[in-house]
Formats: structure tokens, C-alpha cells, sequence
């Protein structure tokens, strides 16, 4: 996996989202742009599931207002080091009828 000609590619693009990103671009990424990092209260954790349950802020990328929602884990290992109560920032996406959380980090 590591060639040594592709790490430099893969690294020189994560470093080129500010000002320089824009114009010559076409559509050939399938990564997001950027990741919306929304907050977020976790309510309930079902390990077994995957799920978490999130009092949530407004996420902007899938244009959700602030509710208390279930949401599915993308890896269980997210859920890991969660415990009710905590707060969280976090990114969410909408994966056909699912809203799977793709990324979770506790905030202060
Ligand atoms: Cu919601």
C-alpha cells in the first residue's frame, strides 16, 4: 500500500483545502470537500447495534435541524470511549435511509 509514488499525491491534497483548492478542480474527488463537524450530547449507546443516540445541534451538511435522533455508528469503534453524558463534535452523513456517524471527538 505504501508506494512511494502515491503518499506524496494523497498528502499534498488533504494540505490544499484553503485558498488554493478552487478553480482548477473538476469533479474527480469523491471525498467531501470538508468534514462539518456538528455538537452533539450522547443520550444513549447501544453497543450491540452500533447505534448512538445524539441530542444534536444543526448539521449543516445534511440540513438537519437540532433534534434527539438514533444514529447508526460507520465503525463501532466510535462508540468506544463514549459514555451518556458526554459531549461531542461529530460528522454525520446520510447513507441511504440511515444517518450514520462517520466521526466522533469529545469536546470540553
Ligand atoms: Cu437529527
Amino acid at each position: 500500500m505504501l508506494l512511494a509514488g502515491t503518499m506524496p499525491v494523497a498528502m499534498a491534497q488533504t494540505t490544499l483545502q484553503g485558498p488554493m483548492s478552487a478553480p482548477a478542480q473538476g469533479t474527480e474527488s469523491p471525498v467531501p470537500a470538508e468534514r462539518v463537524l456538528a455538537e452533539g450530547e450522547v443520550r444513549r449507546i447501544d453497543p450491540a447495534t452500533g447505534r448512538v443516540t445524539l441530542r444534536h445541534g444543526e448539521i449543516r451538511n445534511i440540513d438537519m435541524p437540532p433534534m434527539t435522533m438514533v444514529f447508526r455508528a460507520a465503525d463501532p469503534a466510535l462508540l468506544a470511549n463514549l459514555k451518556v453524558g458526554d459531549r461531542v463534535r461529530f460528522a454525520a452523513e446520510k447513507v441511504g435511509a440511515n444517518f450514520v456517524v462517520t466521526y466522533v471527538e469529545l469536546r470540553n
